[in-house]
């Protein structure tokens, strides 16, 4: 049974779907807590730790290249959204403003509202990952992450922090609010990094 809120993939997109996911009509919303209420003028996105501490504005990441992307969307709770259609700045411009200690591997993504998650710096710097702030065409809703989030494809979408205005750079792993509760350090749906072992 589909029901109201899964739909069947067609045959291009069945090999995109990956295993105990099913595709969800429309874009279901997922936080932990409340939507916290962001305002662009105060906006400000920090970088710190093991980086040359620093402080970007709304203005700073316009001025950097804006491009579209289309990205698939995997929630570890099974359900997936593909084709999501997004507008934003790719973290390796982004990177461009950053100067990264040596020593760094691994980052913690902070947001206003304080929820954390963890990720490997080489997973954080593929090509395909983005900062949104454009969903469909419109500016980003608040509900799904507005007024800017991180996009990362090819990991489990809790690691796609909403409303992130930080990132600080580790020399170890340190693990953010969901993989401190269970879920998988890294999170990669093709080979179903749902929970952690530990
Ligand atoms: N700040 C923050 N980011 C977050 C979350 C959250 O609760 N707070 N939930 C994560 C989870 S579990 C998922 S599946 C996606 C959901 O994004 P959506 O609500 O836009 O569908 O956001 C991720 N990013
Ligand atoms: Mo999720």
């Amino acid at each position: 049974m589909l029901g109201k809120f899964f739909q069947k993939p067609n045959s291009d997109q069945q090999d995109r779907v990956p295993p105990g996911q099913k595709l969800a009509k429309g874009f279901p919303v997922l936080t932990y807590g409340q939507t916290p209420n962001v305002s662009i003028a105060t906006w400000e996105f920090k970088v710190w730790g093991l980086a040359t501490s620093k402080t970007f504005t709304w203005e700073d990441f316009l001025a950097m290249p804006q491009q579209d992307f289309t990205a698939d969307f995997h929630c570890v709770t099974t359900w997936s959204k593909l084709d999501v259609q997004w507008t934003g700045v790719k973290v390796i411009d982004f990177m461009k403003y950053v100067e990264v200690d040596p020593n760094a591997v691994h980052i913690m993504e902070h947001c206003y509202g304080s929820y954390t998650t963890n990720i490997a710096l080489e997973d954080f710097l593929r090509e395909e990952n983005f900062f949104a702030h454009t969903l469909f065409g419109e500016p980003l809703p608040p509900d799904h992450g507005g007024p800017m989030r991180l996009i990362v494809p090819h990991l489990y979408a809790w690691k796609s922090a909403k409303w992130i205005n930080g990132l600080e750079f580790l020399d170890k792993v340190e693990l953010g609010f969901w993989e401190r509760n269970g879920y998988h350090q890294r999170g990669e749906p093709w080979a179903e990094e749902r929970y952690s072992s530990r």
